[in-house]
């Protein structure tokens, strides 16, 4: 090998030249390699002329390139992941969990779109891993971020770059500015297997299952230790907002027309460097798709990695437009999923685990049997009423189910396989955590622990405001929490706030600098923002994103407090029975109390005005209905134009509607409109107004 050492610190025409060079051969090798299967060089030749690329750029730092094979080797530990908003949101995916329910989804769709023929749609495998949105700038990869809730999720770009099958650069001559592209990063089976003996050896606690271990690799700090932990990723959306023009391949090289359909676009995503599931078929009829659906029930046992299904997609882009989505799923596809694993074992012992709601819920301990790729040794009984259903006795034999990433539950038991000394079980009449009565309310399935002050009950809404997507207090886990109520120190979450170094270090297994990282960590929470916050009360029906569109309508704990059940039910998105539940929380005066404290201790109750990422936008919080044809813009593009301004597009015209943006043969969506007094946009008025 040369030897670089001896050369001028700028370097030559030549030595650029060949530093360019090496970097699109090495990349043609990894797309061979990674995307295509089909390896174009040998290790040894690609070892050797990586280390040349590296030892050029180790003494000319200018030849360094984003885009360089030599980037993707992690970099030093980053001290935390930002929440970032997503361009463009991510949806759902309908379930259908039978032929039956895939064919009410047709139905469906052939409602809306009568007049629709064979309809062809591409079946895909569902990948049991974690989605991913990536956004190319010019080509080049500049951002990666976990689907989150879909409308924000973390960046996590340095991992990303350590993924071999995600190309750092597209491999087009005149890449769009903006391209964003969505698929599934996920372990393959022999490296999640290698991961948990790796981490038996070395005593830590095992992932549950490869996709767990794939969020928790993708979630790591430290981006060498994901560089070697060989993720994967299988493309499978394409994005190129505002583009019109035909790409440049840069092989082979003519121009290539936009898609037009599913099947094309995967097609695509491939050309331009990524791997795509080769594993899928465009299917012309439904009984095509429950072949394919069939098929793969027990073909996939033979793949390297896990799938939970079929997602079948309408394969014309121009019918997914004019299908658009609901609330949350696009109507043109739906997943298909396989039945979850079910095994027998039997039920060492019934116990009660009483919740943060209070809920006390029946748990079946089993004799730990392997399910689903996880070990299960507890299942839930859910309630009274599914106890008599079973009619289930300590001892017997029972059939436990565990779907995707639903909790084990009994599905049946065995009586023939019940021993003669099996033991009856009834739900206890009063609390086991606080010895208070418990109630059942008439036509109500849970039985509920109605003391707010029973331990289990304050445990469990400390351990929420915690929690990670809550004000994620480092280090604050189950067992400080349990340990902290249990002795008193602790009634309430505001309580939190009052301990010192002082009143922690005695505890058992605690000391000084436990309790001052404990202290630190709880004093960090206070800078967590308002959405955070709201989550973290514990409000019934009010999760994360319900959490975050009421805090982007309601600035402040005092105007949300302040509000009434109509006016939030106003926000986009939120529904009378949430509405109500947030109403009521703010009227029980304990809660107000709460609130109060909070306040005092310091916690952010009120949104930071404007911070870097969350500027508020022109559109934002206004939700759009796009009716007719617009003189230049695409339905779809409209679209694009009003998410990209912070706007939602919906699909029908309500009072909740701000605006309805109407073009040519606009129809009934512009009557009722115009009957609800709704202001409606000409395309140049919406233009003019996202700018
Ligand atoms: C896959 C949505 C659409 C573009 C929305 C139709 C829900 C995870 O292999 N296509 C796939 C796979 C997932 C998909 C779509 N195609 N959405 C798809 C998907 N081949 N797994 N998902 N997702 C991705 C999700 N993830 C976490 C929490 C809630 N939803």
């Amino acid at each position: 090998m040369k030897n670089y050492a001896v050369l001028m610190e700028i370097p030559s025409a030549d030595i650029q030249q060949r530093a360019t060079e090496l970097r699109s051969l090495l990349q043609q090798a990894s797309y061979a390699y990674y995307v295509l299967d089909a390896p174009s060089l040998e290790d040894s030749v690609y070892d050797r002329l990586y280390r040349e690329l590296q030892d050029l750029e180790t003494h000319y730092p200018a030849l360094v390139t984003p885009d360089s094979p030599t980037q993707r080797v992690g970099e030093k530990p980053a001290s935390q992941f930002i929440s970032v908003r997503h361009n463009i949101a991510l949806y759902s995916l309908e379930n259908a969990f039978s032929l039956a329910e895939f064919a009410a989804w047709e139905e469906r769709w052939r409602r809306l779109e009568p007049d629709i023929g064979a309809a062809p749609a591409v079946a895909e495998l569902k990948i049991d891993g974690n989605a991913l949105a990536l956004s190319y700038e010019n080509g080049i990869l500049t951002r990666g971020v976990t689907r989150g809730d879909g409308v924000t999720g973390e960046d996590i770009t340095q991992n990303v770059k350590t993924i071999r099958s995600i190309p750092l650069r597209l491999k087009l001559h005149n890449p769009p500015p903006q391209i964003e592209v969505r698929g599934e990063a996920f372990l393959p089976l022999d490296v999640f297997e290698q991961i948990n003996q790796d981490r038996e050896a070395a005593g830590a606690a095992l992932f549950a299952n490869p996709r767990n271990a794939a969020a928790g690799t993708l979630r790591q700090l430290d981006s060498r230790i994901v560089a070697r932990r060989q993720l994967d990723f299988f493309a499978y959306t394409l994005i190129i907002p505002g583009w019109h023009q035909a790409l440049e391949l840069e092989h082979p090289a003519p121009s290539h027309p936009l898609p037009a359909t599913q099947q094309n676009s995967l097609e695509l995503l491939q050309k331009l460097g990524f791997r795509v599931n080769p594993n899928r078929q465009l299917c012309q009829s439904a009984q095509e798709i429950e072949d394919y659906y069939q098929y793969w029930a027990t073909e996939r046992s033979r793949l390297s990695y896990l799938t939970d299904g079929v997602v079948v997609k309408l394969d014309s882009l121009e019918l997914q437009d004019r299908l658009g989505f609901t609330q949350k799923c696009p109507r043109w596809a739906v997943a298909l999923k396989y039945p979850a694993e079910e095994a027998p074992t039997r039920v060492i012992n019934i116990t009660v685990n009483v919740g943060r709601t209070g809920a006390i819920t029946p748990v079946a301990e089993l004799q730990p049997i392997q399910l689903a790729g996880t070990t299960v040794s507890r299942a839930s009984l859910h309630n009274a009423d599914r106890l008599s259903e079973l009619d289930i006795h300590i001892g017997d034999t029972a059939v436990v189910r565990k779907a995707g990433e639903i909790i084990p539950e009994v599905v049946q038991i065995l009586p023939e396989l019940r021993p003669a000394d099996a033991v009856p079980f009834a739900l206890p009449t009063h609390c086991p955590e606080c010895g208070e009565p418990v109630v059942k309310p008439e036509g109500e399935a849970v039985t509920r622990c109605v003391n707010c002050s029973c331990p289990a009950i304050v445990r469990g809404a400390l351990i929420h405001w915690a929690s990670r997507d809550a004000l994620d207090i480092s280090g604050l886990g189950e067992k400080w929490l349990q340990q902290w109520v249990s002795q008193g120190l602790v009634e309430s979450i505001a309580d939190l706030y009052t301990l010192t170094v002082e009143t922690l270090m005695p505890l058992e297994r605690m000391g000084q600098q436990l309790a001052q990282k404990l202290i630190e960590a709880i004093a960090q929470s206070q800078q967590k923002p308002w959405s955070r916050v709201l989550y973290g009360l514990g409000i019934r029906h009010v999760g994360s994103v319900n959490a975050q569109l009421l805090s982007e309508q309601f600035p402040t704990a005092e105007q949300l407090g302040a509000a009434t059940a109509a006016e939030i039910e106003k926000v986009y998105g939120i529904g009378p029975e949430i509405a109500q539940s947030v109403h009521q929380w703010f009227r029980l005066p304990a809660n107000q109390v709460l609130v109060q404290r909070l306040a005092a201790a310091g916690v952010q109750l009120a949104a930071k005005v404007s911070s870097a990422t969350s500027q508020p936008q022109p559109f934002t919080g206004k939700t759009f209905v796009l009716t007719g044809t617009l003189p230049t813009l695409k339905r779809s593009e409209a679209k694009t134009l009003v998410e990209a301004a912070g706007g939602k597009v919906t699909s029908s015209v309500s009072k909740k509607t701000d605006y309805v943006v109407a073009g040519e043969e606009a129809g009934s969506k512009l009557e009722k409109a115009q009957q609800l007094g709704v202001a409606i946009l000409s395309e140049a008025d919406l233009r003019s107004l996202a700018d």
